[in-house]
């Protein structure tokens, strides 16, 4: 596919006038590129009355340039999941206004009245509605693309419209191949060296992140957002959007779940590192703690709704398989969270909870403590009962 990159803002500014008529007094608009993402162009529209975002993809990974090429076929994915996602949780994500797929480019809904979650968190922001919000995003937006809601031709039609392998591959190796061995394109910081060669020795680890990683490339569940971070995750006191699902595909459930709880305990990892008064940091611990046990509650009882209410099949709705299957996703979300805090920990893929604390001894000491709990959420996952076991396993490290 041909690419063709917006030259100028002049073509951007034309590309949304043509496309949308979202703006009548056109002489006093201006284009600033607002993304801070790894991979693609975002740029804000704006008369400062009304705005707009725009976000075009480029065939190749922005932060590493023309070397990791990249299908530009992600951006339809992305326009055409949170149209997906918008049909059942609209509250929690921008409306898409248009998509051009000449020029790998779509037109959505500013949400610059909202954070970035990892800076919030970061900011220790109260988020009191936090969890119950993501669990309510993650309930909707699994159920309504399984086998619990669609029937076989829809699923199997939906599996195959999703296949997104460049992206798939991204997270094949930054997740579960780099931070498991002494690879290139790792970044450690120097005192975490001893800590990361031991990790590297850990067989019994090495087998369980190979259990999870074949889940993750062969269990065509539902619709993953699919790159759940805190940077994807975007909040105001009252409200939550989540955005960038470049990376959806058929994956399992516990991906998604577990991807944002990770993050949420990456930020509990830095804490004591980040500056600030201690009992703030420590309030703010158990403030994380409350947040992963609302996500998960609202998502049990959200999910098990939905089954009563929609799901047709006579034995996907019997309770005991529900519950059964309710429960494994727990465990798994466990194993996914320990690889989302190792990789971020000693991966490429760095995240300011941890990289924003200067000195590089204080932040090995929040990095020791994030690979120790990640090893352990992958090792344990499947004695990790409840929110309440995870808090006792988090507070033992
Ligand atoms: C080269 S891309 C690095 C990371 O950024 C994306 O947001 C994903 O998390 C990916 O793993
Ligand atoms: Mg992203």
């Amino acid at each position: 596919m041909t690419h063709a990159k917006f030259a100028n803002d002049a073509e951007i500014i034309e590309f949304v006038l043509t496309n949308t008529e979202l703006f009548t007094d056109t002489s006093a608009l201006r284009v600033e590129e607002i993304g801070d993402g790894n991979i693609n162009f975002v740029y804000r529209i704006t008369n400062d009355q009304k705005s707009v975002i725009v976000k075009q993809a480029l065939p190749y990974v922005r932060i590493i340039g023309e070397g990791w090429p990249l299908s530009l076929d992600r951006i339809r994915i992305e326009a055409q999941c949170l149209k997906e996602e918008g049909t059942w949780a609209a509250e929690y994500v921008p409306v898409v206004y248009y998509f051009d797929q000449a020029r790998s480019a779509f037109i959505m809904e500013d949400i610059g009245d909202h954070e970035n979650l990892r800076h919030a968190l970061i900011a220790r922001r109260p988020l009191p509605e936090l969890g119950r919000h993501l669990g309510e995003f993650l309930a909707e937006s699994l159920f309504h693309t399984s086998d619990f809601y669609l029937d076989t031709y829809q699923k199997k039609a939906a599996v195959a419209d999703y296949i997104n392998p460049d992206l798939c591959k991204i997270t094949e190796e930054l997740f579960f191949w780099d931070p498991f061995c002494d690879h290139e394109r790792n970044s450690v910081n120097p005192p975490l060296q001893e800590a990361a060669q031991a990790l590297w020795q850990d067989d019994l680890l090495k087998v369980e992140a190979a259990k999870l990683k074949y889940h993750f490339m062969n269990d065509a569940q539902a619709l993953l957002h699919a790159d759940l971070h805190a940077g994807s995750v975007f909040v105001k006191a009252d409200g939550t959007k989540v955005i960038d699902p470049e990376f959806a595909f058929y994956g399992p459930m516990s991906f998604d779940i577990g991807s944002i709880i990770g993050n949420l305990l990456i930020n509990f990892s830095g804490q004591l590192g980040l500056e600030g008064d201690l009992d703030e940091k420590q309030a703010y611990r158990e403030f994380l703690l409350t947040q992963i046990d609302n996500l998960w509650s609202t998502f049990v009882m959200r999910f098990k709704a939905l089954v009563s209410k929609k799901c047709k099949d006579p034995v996907f709705s019997a309770a005991a398989f529900v519950d059964a299957f309710i429960a494994q996703t727990w465990h798994e979300s466990m194993g996914y969270a320990g690889t989302e805090i190792i990789r971020r920990t000693i991966g490429l893929a760095h995240v300011a909870d941890l990289d924003s604390i200067e000195d590089i001894n204080t932040r090995a000491v929040s990095e020791k403590f994030a690979l120790d709990l990640g090893s352990a959420l992958i090792k344990q996952r499947q004695d990790i009962k409840s929110p309440q076991v995870l808090k006792a396993l988090v507070q033992a490290i």
